[in-house]
């Protein structure tokens, strides 16, 4: 398995900026290194939430704070690390095989992902002691 560090990676998306505002386009494999066959986004989170707690076994997935802020601490079982999402031209890549936690929500914040699979409960792993002995 991929260190942490060889595990996670910040994308900066394209921003063109003009009188009207700014526009962010994301194209696979131009931008993101896969297939994009899912998009989900979390909205409407309570300030003290905490989302995320599980890992995935094959699934590699874009985190964009699409709107207001918040962390993201990832775990690769071993070591920790805590990247701060509040730019919507920013992705946050995460590899296979890396616990996540999503927290410290700011007012309106959304949480936009891209996926590389559709949903597929079989690829999580949503136990802690489970994901230590998955990294072993
Ligand atoms: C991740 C973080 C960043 C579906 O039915 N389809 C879906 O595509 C997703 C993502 C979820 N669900 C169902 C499964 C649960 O019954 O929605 C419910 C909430 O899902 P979950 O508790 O996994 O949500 P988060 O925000 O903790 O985690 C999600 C993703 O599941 C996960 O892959 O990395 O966002």
């Amino acid at each position: 398995m991929q260190e942490l560090k060889d595990s996670f990676e910040l994308i900066t998306f394209p921003k063109i900026k003009d009188t009207r505002g700014n526009l962010s386009v994301v194209e696979q494999y131009k931008h993101v290194p896969f297939d994009i066959k899912r998009v989900y986004y979390t909205y409407d989170i309570p300030a003290d939430s905490s989302r995320g707690g599980h890992a995935h076994k094959n699934l590699h997935q874009v985190l964009i704070a699409i709107s207001g802020s918040f962390d993201v601490t990832l775990d690769d079982g071993k070591t920790q690390t805590k990247v701060f999402l509040n730019k919507p031209n920013i992705g946050l890549h995460i590899k296979p095989g890396i616990w996540r936690e999503i927290n410290n929500f700011s007012a309106g914040s959304v949480v936009f992902v891209l996926a590389s699979d559709v949903y597929n409960e079989d690829d999580y792993i949503r136990n802690y002691d489970n994901f230590k002995k998955y990294r072993l």
